[in-house]
């Protein structure tokens, strides 16, 4: 049986060998919520990069729109930051559009991890689509947590345990005390999620921002069941 297996922070990546596995990527506050929805709203795809440099560049080379963050903020100089609500709201007409897009850890996480079989990105809104290509592929996961500056955090680790519950029959989920952890807190969470994860620091620093619309938009589980933003040579 394939195991399902959780990293706290992409500065622990060099502990696992990635290769052979599926590393789903998981930002939920919220480059990995923001680019499932912007594919949800009919982005065509989508160029994560780590650098600010390197987003320019992809946005003068490709003609397509530009999305940034540092700290939380939107980076100056760029289409869009880093709500999925920039892809909704209609200010900016995105469907048919592709996109490149670098945030402080989300998309570094990505960008660490390419050396996996598959590397698909995940959040609450499409836990219903990494699930299912989980099991289609049949091979171990690891579930990589971008954290926030290397730290551990809570709604990443959270997400983990949900999409663990959702893989029990047919993943082993209990091989690893990081798996067992995150399983605990998904179950202490899972009836309140909002009001559980009002307590992470990240929830806490998107608030002193006002940008708590967005996570309440980032926990809604299977808004876009079936998005799949999925790594194929430079692009998902
Ligand atoms: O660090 C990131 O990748 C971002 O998702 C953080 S923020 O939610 O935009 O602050």
């Amino acid at each position: 049986m394939p195991k399902l297996d959780i990293c706290f922070s992409p500065e622990l990546l060099p502990l696992y060998d990635l290769r052979g596995q599926v590393a789903v990527i998981v930002d939920i506050l919220r480059a990995s919520s923001t680019i499932v929805t912007a594919l949800g709203e009919g982005v065509t795809h989508v160029f994560p990069v780590a650098s600010l440099a390197e987003c320019t560049a992809y946005g003068q080379e490709y003609g397509c729109l530009t999305a940034a963050e540092r700290d939380g903020l939107p980076a100056a100089g760029f289409d869009l930051g880093n709500s999925p609500f920039g892809f909704l709201d209609g200010a900016r007409p995105v469907r048919g559009r592709a996109l490149t897009i670098s945030t402080t850890n989300g998309t570094t996480a990505l960008r660490r991890s390419l050396a996996a079989e598959a590397v698909v990105v995940g959040a609450f809104l499409n836990l219903a689509a990494v699930a299912d290509f989980a099991r289609r592929q049949g091979r171990d996961v690891l579930v990589v947590c971008a954290g926030w500056k290397g730290q551990f955090c809570l709604e990443d680790t959270v997400f983990g345990g949900a999409l663990a519950e959702r893989l029990a029959d047919d993943f082993d989920v209990r091989s690893t005390d990081a798996t067992l952890a995150a399983l605990h807190l998904w179950q202490q969470g899972k009836a309140e999620l909002s009001t559980y994860l009002l307590q992470s620091a990240h929830v806490r620093r998107l608030n002193s921002l006002e940008a708590s619309h967005d996570f309440e938009f980032c926990l809604r589980i299977d808004a876009y069941a079936h998005v799949l933003p999925l790594w194929q040579t430079d692009r998902l």
